[in-house]
């Protein structure tokens, strides 16, 4: 593991009472975490995983007006265990520039019939620039010893996809 990954083994509130509040007022203020200023995941859709155990996951990042030199996060959810195991996300070249496309291939398994859910998380820590970050297209792809398949893709994100320190993306929920 990198120095940023983390593994946690609770579970955390995924939305302060207080957001909740501001989004119920339809102040499109903070758009992150609002269902209410516009129709989140519009563009997404969810595919099968793999009958077979997942070896490695393909994270797809397209960066919208928002690049960040903070460290994000790719983060999955298992049926078998609470809690959530991350990795970062990074390559060798400097990743989520603006209107940007990053390819990362991330080291976390699942056993067949074991994921949950998945989400990125923004761990800032930026060097250079600010944290803040703006994603507008998502794919991920589950990699088994044999094959690679498209789990999630949602190429047209605009609704609380700016997300700064601490914050997370959630993708629509998936049935699997
Ligand atoms: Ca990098
Ligand atoms: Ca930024």
């Amino acid at each position: 593991m990198g120095t940023h990954d983390r593994e946690s083994t609770g579970r955390k509130m995924r939305i302060p009472w207080w957001m909740l509040a501001v989004c119920a007022s339809g102040l499109s203020l903070l758009s992150a975490g609002c269902e209410s200023t516009c129709t989140t995941h519009r563009s997404a859709a969810c595919y099968d995983t793999p009958v077979e155990p997942i070896t490695s996951f393909r994270v797809v990042t397209v960066t919208g007006d928002d690049g960040t030199d903070g460290d994000i996060l790719f983060c999955i959810e298992l049926k078998s265990r609470g809690g959530d195991i991350c990795r970062s996300l990074d390559t060798a070249v400097d990743d989520f520039r603006q209107n940007q496309t990053d390819i990362f291939d991330v080291g976390l398994t699942a056993d067949a019939g074991d994921l949950d859910s998945f989400f990125l998380e923004n761990q800032g820590g930026a060097t250079f620039g600010n944290n803040e970050w703006k994603i507008v297209g998502l794919t991920v792809e589950a990699q088994t010893a044999t094959d690679s398949f498209v789990i999630y893709d949602e190429p047209g994100i605009t609704c609380g996809n700016v997300i700064d320190t601490g914050q997370t993306y959630r993708p629509m929920r998936c049935a699997w």
